[in-house]
């Protein structure tokens, strides 16, 4: 039988997921939706043959919905994913877990209260080829031990009204949350640096920032978050280490020709560039789910990319190095 998924948020990235669950991911269908714009709702309900919900907590409790995607707003993630713990729903919340360290360690502490994980985080990167490539240069020995990781981070346009932390929040975090993965440590401290300010950034938006993230052994990554960089999405890393360095490639998109001019065509944003990961996150967390064991991006995953998040704009607001402040890992959320 298979897994049926209520999805609560029928914005773009939840309306992707609809579509994805119902057209490219094996042993899932989706049972319901809900959004607080309900005729948005309904009609991506009658696209999939799925039925819309009045109440995100009636989707959570419709015994016809064995597990939730978490697609809603972040300021709502903490409380709808404890909603979903205490009905024992596997749930794929999207990032970032909760926007401050306190309530994810609320999400943590439900779940630890059950033994068991019911939490996987949307760090999709983690599920991408060419991040795939740079765990297994690491993990394989050839580039020896990581001493730094260069990354690159940029969007074509910012959306309206997003604010200068919220490069750190909301796109920086996937890096924090890569190098935490690639280089199996925690990160210590953080340093954000403000370069000038792009005319195309609108209002006071700090665009581009550089932050430079500090890892327990003491290797550094540098971070460079450019969302107004106009051409479109470019997401690269490098990792440098003592044998050797490891980097993404860029997906080939085909050649463009025009105007004199032959090149590589560049993703106009994250839904195509991580298209296949979003579908293979989305494929291991339905997979864990049926099978009752969920692994990947766990919410002390989620905890730890929030705090680092926090010390990022901790160092934008006061111009210096900012500690993380960051509890132990709970046993439940060793391993893979
Ligand atoms: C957006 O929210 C995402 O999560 C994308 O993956 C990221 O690349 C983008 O910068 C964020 O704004």
């Amino acid at each position: 039988m298979d897994l049926s998924i209520g999805v609560i948020g029928t914005g773009e990235i939840g309306t992707d997921h609809v579509r994805r669950l119902t057209g490219h991911v094996a042993g899932a269908r989706v049972q319901a939706v809900f959004d607080v714009d309900a005729e948005r709702a309904a009609k991506l309900a009658a696209e999939v043959g799925a039925m819309a919900h009045t109440s995100a907590y009636d989707l959570i409790d419709d015994p016809a919905v064995e597990a939730v995607l978490i697609a809603a707003p972040s300021s709502v993630h903490a409380e709808l994913t404890v909603a979903c713990i205490a009905s024992r729903k596997p749930v794929l919340c999207e990032k970032p877990l909760a926007p401050t360290a306190p309530e994810c360690l609320r999400v943590m502490e439900a779940e630890l209260a059950t033994g068991t994980r019911l939490v996987q985080v949307g760090f999709m990167r983690r599920y991408d080829e060419g991040y795939g490539h740079l765990r297994r240069a690491i993990d394989g020995g050839s580039v020896g031990d990581v001493l730094l990781a260069h990354c690159v981070h940029r969007n074509a346009q910012s959306p309206p009204l997003f604010k200068s932390e919220m490069l750190l929040t909301d796109s920086v975090i996937h890096e924090i949350d890569s190098a935490r993965w690639l280089l199996s440590e925690e990160l210590v401290a953080a340093t954000v640096f403000v370069p000038r300010k792009s005319p195309l950034a609108a209002g006071d938006l700090s665009d581009p920032q550089l932050v430079l993230l500090e890892a327990t052994s003491g290797a550094m990554v540098t971070v460079e978050i450019f969302v107004n960089c106009q051409y479109g999405y470019d997401v690269r890393c490098e990792l440098v280490g003592s044998m050797g360095a490891a980097s993404l490639e860029l997906p080939s998109m085909g050649a463009v020709t025009t105007r004199g001019i032959r090149g590589q065509a560049v993703p106009s944003d994250w839904k195509g560039r991580f298209a296949q990961a979003y579908r293979d996150e989305l494929q291991h967390w339905v997979h864990g789910s049926r099978g009752g064991h969920l692994s990947g991006p766990s919410s002390f995953d989620g905890y730890a990319a929030t705090a680092v998040a926090e010390a990022c704009v901790r160092s934008l607001t006061t111009g210096k190095r900012a500690a993380v402040d960051l509890s132990s890992r709970p046993g439940l959320y060793d391993g893979p």
